[in-house]
């Protein structure tokens, strides 16, 4: 027996890429099964799993289910103490849960009006006041998580940790919606989708087609920022 993962999407679930980033990314073993977000199946596809009811689910080998990202990272933390999940330094490690705590509580402007997607940058995004102040929290956030690490450029406590598990579907709407951040915030965003992790994931989200195609803006559309 091995993990079972419960994804919804990979072009637009932003929770989903987070479930599978903290198996993959520490390579512990598992399987994915892709639910029907957006053709209408997810209720009965995750039937079998509830009360979980949303993505990602974790079906674990002992069969016991965990229906929220940040149980499932601090269960597979916890299951996997070598993998290096959180960091191993302590005030590094309550400095990351926070982060990570922040995320899954926080940006909500960010998150309603930035809705994530792999497929191109949309031009000319204008962020509200609201998109504004999530994003100068979010760098305040790294810099903090920075100048406790000394990490001045990689992954935001040195090493790769389940903080960079968690902001990688921020840098991903950072990017797709060209949102105005500090020249160092874009250098990470870009270490984040240049992981050939992140790139196999998008590889994968483009050979979905949608009809309508979710959260579409009237607006121009330019490449992603990495083939
Ligand atoms: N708090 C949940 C959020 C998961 C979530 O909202 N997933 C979305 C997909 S990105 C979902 O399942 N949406 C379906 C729905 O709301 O019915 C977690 O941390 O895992």
């Amino acid at each position: 027996m091995t993990y079972e993962l419960y994804i919804g999407d990979r072009m637009y679930s932003s929770w989903s890429l987070r479930g599978w980033l903290m198996l993959e990314k520490f390579t512990i073993p598992h399987e994915v099964t892709l639910v029907g977000l957006y053709s209408g199946t997810m209720a009965q596809d995750l039937a079998h799993l509830a009360p979980a009811r949303l993505v990602p689910a974790l079906k674990m080998p002992d069969s016991t289910v965990v229906g929220e990202s940040l149980a499932m990272a601090e269960t597979l933390a916890e299951r996997h103490p070598q993998a290096g999940l959180w960091p191993s330094d302590p005030a590094l490690r309550a400095t990351a849960r926070w982060l990570v705590a922040e995320m899954c509580s926080g940006f909500a402007a960010l998150r309603t009006d930035c809705p994530m997607q792999l497929s191109h940058v949309w031009q000319g995004f204008e962020p509200s006041e609201a998109v504004q102040k999530d994003l100068n929290r979010i760098e305040t956030l790294f810099s903090h998580a920075r100048k406790l690490s000394d990490a001045t450029n990689g992954p935001l406590f040195g090493a790769y940790s389940l903080a960079d598990v968690f902001y990688t579907p921020v840098a991903i709407r950072i990017l797709g919606y060209d949102l105005p951040v500090s020249a160092e915030t874009r250098a990470y965003c870009m270490d984040l989708i240049q992981d050939p992790v992140v790139k196999s994931w998008r590889k994968q989200a483009q050979e979905v087609t949608y009809d309508p195609e979710p959260y579409a803006l009237n607006l121009e559309r330019g490449d992603w920022p990495v083939i």
